[in-house]
C-alpha cells in the first residue's frame, strides 16, 4: 500500500513537473495525471420530469397529443404466407388524428413517425405513409411485426388502437448470412451476419433475431426507446418508453410492473405506464434492459420478447 502511495506520489510529481516544463505545450501530460489518480466516475441517474423543450414542443402541436391514433397492418396479412424475401409493409392510419400525421420535415430530419419493429429488433421510423416501406432478405420462418404511432421526440401514443402486431410466415426466405434490410437500406435485423461496419446506423442489437412465438393475446412488453446515440442536449436526460399490451402496471390498477436495469446498476422499477426521463448520463456505451414482472416479481414469459436489451451511445 505504502509502496503504492509512494509510487503514485513520485508519478504525480514527476508528471506535475513534465506539466510545469511544459504548460504552454498542449500535450497529454496533464491528462496523464488525472487518469491514473482518480477513479473512474460512476454514474448515477435520476428521475427527472419531461423536459421543457418538449413541453413547449407540446404546446405548438395543440391538440395533437391528445390524438386517438388507429393504426392497422393492411400488409402482410395475419398469419399471412408470404413467398420470397422481400415483404412490403402497407399501413392504414385513422381514428381521431387532431393533425396528427406522420412526416418528415426535411429542415429539422424530425416529425411524426411510425415504429416499426421486426421480430424483436429495434425499431425502424416510417414517416412517409404513402410511400412504400419494404423489408428485404427476410429469412424462412415465422416472423412477427408490431408497429405504433410515435411523436417526433419517439414518445409512443398509447391508447389501445395505436399498436398493431401481426405474425407471419416466410417461404422461400433470403440469405441469412446477410441482414435484413428495409427499401432505404436501414437494418431491420442482423440475422447471423456480421454486425454492420457502419457505426452511424441506430440501434445495432447485440443479439440475432428470432426470440421464439409470441402470443398476442398474453401480456407483452415492446421495447422502444432508448436507442441508437444520443448526442449533446438530447443525451440529458433520455427517455425510457415502451408499449404495453395486455397487462396493467401496478399503478395504474394492475399487478405487473417493468424493471430497468442500467449497465451493471441495481434494478429499479416502473409502476405506471408513461415515459420516464433518466438524468446523469455519462458519455460511453451503456445497456438499458427492461423487463416484464408479474405480481410476483417474476419475469413473464412470451417467446423471449418480454426481456430486451439494448446498447445505446452518449456523447456529451
Ligand atoms: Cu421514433
Amino acid at each position: 500500500m505504502n509502496a503504492f502511495i509512494t509510487r503514485v506520489t513520485i508519478f504525480v510529481v514527476a508528471a506535475l513537473l513534465v506539466f510545469t516544463s511544459c504548460a504552454t505545450n498542449q500535450d497529454n501530460a496533464n491528462t496523464t495525471v488525472t487518469t491514473t489518480v482518480t477513479p473512474p466516475p460512476t454514474q448515477a441517474l435520476t428521475v427527472v420530469g419531461r423536459p421543457q423543450a418538449i413541453l413547449d414542443l407540446m404546446k405548438q402541436r395543440g391538440e395533437e397529443d391528445q390524438a386517438q391514433p388507429v393504426l392497422r397492418i393492411v400488409s402482410p396479412g395475419k398469419e399471412a404466407t408470404v413467398n420470397g424475401a422481400n415483404v412490403d409493409v402497407k399501413l392504414n392510419l385513422s381514428g381521431d388524428l387532431r393533425g396528427y400525421k406522420p412526416h418528415k420535415d426535411p429542415a429539422t430530419g424530425k416529425g411524426n413517425h411510425i415504429h416499426v419493429i421486426l421480430d424483436n429488433e429495434p425499431y425502424e421510423a416510417y414517416y412517409e405513409l404513402d410511400q412504400p416501406f419494404e423489408l428485404r432478405n427476410l429469412t424462412e420462418g415465422k416472423h412477427t411485426l408490431r408497429v405504433f404511432a410515435s411523436r417526433p421526440w419517439h414518445e409512443s401514443y398509447k391508447n389501445a388502437e395505436a399498436f398493431q402486431m401481426v405474425s407471419f410466415t416466410v417461404k422461400g426466405g433470403g440469405d441469412a448470412s446477410k441482414p435484413t434490410t428495409t427499401n432505404s437500406g436501414q437494418t431491420m435485423a442482423n440475422n447471423n451476419s456480421a454486425p454492420s461496419p457502419s457505426p452511424a446506423r441506430e440501434g445495432k442489437d447485440m443479439h440475432a433475431s428470432k426470440g421464439g412465438e409470441v402470443d398476442p393475446t398474453k401480456p407483452l412488453l415492446t421495447y422502444s426507446r432508448p436507442k441508437g446515440e444520443y448526442k449533446g442536449a438530447e443525451a440529458d436526460p433520455i427517455m425510457i418508453d415502451f408499449w404495453l399490451s395486455n397487462a396493467e402496471l401496478k399503478g395504474d390498477g394492475g399487478e405487473y410492473r417493468v424493471r430497468y436495469i442500467v449497465d451493471d446498476d441495481d434494478a429499479r422499477f416502473i409502476e405506471k405506464w408513461e415515459p420516464m426521463w433518466l438524468s446523469g448520463w455519462l458519455s460511453g456505451k451503456h445497456t438499458v434492459r427492461l423487463e416484464l414482472l408479474d405480481k410476483d416479481d417474476r419475469p413473464v414469459a412470451n417467446g423471449t420478447f418480454n426481456t430486451t436489451a439494448r446498447e445505446i451511445t452518449v456523447a456529451k
